[in-house]
């Protein structure tokens, strides 16, 4: 058999489930293919070339290069788990009506920065929250809006503020974070809502009655974009990155260190440290400070 009796054509990666995927085709199509053990994983928004074999098998022969990837590590598992690929943008979604977890938004954003997805924040469950309520919130997520993170505060269960949010994910491939029960899932659905209903996980034992996301999956939307629903998580661990370089996550910290006496400053106790001096004037939130030590703290160095 020659080689051109096969025909190579394109795909992207919907979901992936260990060597099987759901792909959907340049034309549309949804197939389920396999793909060759030589190639490694192909993960959820992967482009791929696919054959199809006599035997109705529809195989994925390559992965094209990937422009970024989302990974994370926990602290049982040191080895870094792929989420997914090829994401511009990172929506960080938490649920306004709990206490906010403000070192697991700046962990999210340091792994924007250093994977170059642009993040954006959305407060869900707003409906849930008094006039009060929401107004303390706001200032207190004033930190990030002074560093040009854009905000969203919407409820995904009366469909507020998700225009809004569709509007930014236009032309992009954007993936939904943060932990689990902060309503990803809830905000895809009222994104997806005049398409065809999407199917929402089957609970297991241990989570009854709970619609929890178990793989990422990628939905097309209005307006060309993409949105990627991942799996929530419990913590958000950092890897690959060096403590001499956490500074570059941090905008705010980043940009004062310029100033800093000493170089290769770590912004703890050194003389002449330019970001301790902004926090102690207030330029630079006291909160997003204690972060980065405590982030810097965290890292261990092999
Ligand atoms: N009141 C209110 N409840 C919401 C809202 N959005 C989601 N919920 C509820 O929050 C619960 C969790 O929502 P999901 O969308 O499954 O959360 P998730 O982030 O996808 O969770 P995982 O898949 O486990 O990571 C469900 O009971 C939703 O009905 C909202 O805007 N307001
Ligand atoms: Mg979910
Ligand atoms: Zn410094």
């Amino acid at each position: 058999m020659s080689k051109d009796d096969k025909k190579t054509h394109h795909a992207t990666v919907i979901a992936s489930y260990g060597n099987q995927c759901k792909i959907e085709t340049t034309d549309k199509q949804l197939l389920t293919a396999k793909s060759l053990k030589s190639i490694g994983k192909p993960l959820c928004g992967d482009k791929v070339s696919y054959k199809n074999e006599k035997n109705n098998e529809t195989v994925i022969t390559e992965i094209l290069p990937r422009r970024s990837i989302l990974s994370r590590r926990n602290n049982l598992n040191p080895k870094p788990k792929q989420i997914a690929v090829n994401i511009d943008q990172m929506i960080i979604v938490v649920s306004a009506n709990d206490s906010i977890k403000y070192g697991l938004i700046d962990r999210y954003l340091i792994a924007a920065i250093f994977s170059n997805f642009t993040p954006v924040i959305a407060l869900n469950k707003i409906d849930l929250l008094t006039d009060d309520k929401a107004e303390q919130l706001k200032n207190r997520m004033q930190n990030y809006s002074d560093i040009n993170i854009p905000l969203f505060y919407i409820s995904a269960k009366n469909n507020k503020g998700i225009k809004a949010l569709l509007d930014i994910m236009a032309n992009k491939t954007n993936i939904v974070v943060g932990q689990s029960g902060v309503g990803k899932s809830s905000i895809v659905n009222a994104i997806l809502l005049d398409q065809p209903a999407i199917t929402k996980k089957i609970s297991d034992s241990t989570n009854k009655g709970k619609h929890t996301t178990t793989t990422a999956y990628l939905y097309s939307i209005p307006g060309n974009g993409k949105l990627i629903d991942s799996p929530g998580i419990r913590e958000f661990g950092l890897w690959n990155i060096e403590k001499s370089e956490l500074a570059h996550g941090f905008k705010e910290i980043q940009q004062h260190s310029e100033q800093c006496k000493f170089r290769d400053c770590l912004h703890h106790a050194e003389p002449g440290c330019a970001v301790v001096a902004a926090v102690n004037e207030g330029t630079i939130s006291k909160q997003r400070y204690e972060s980065y030590l405590s982030i810097f703290e965290s890292i261990d160095e092999n």
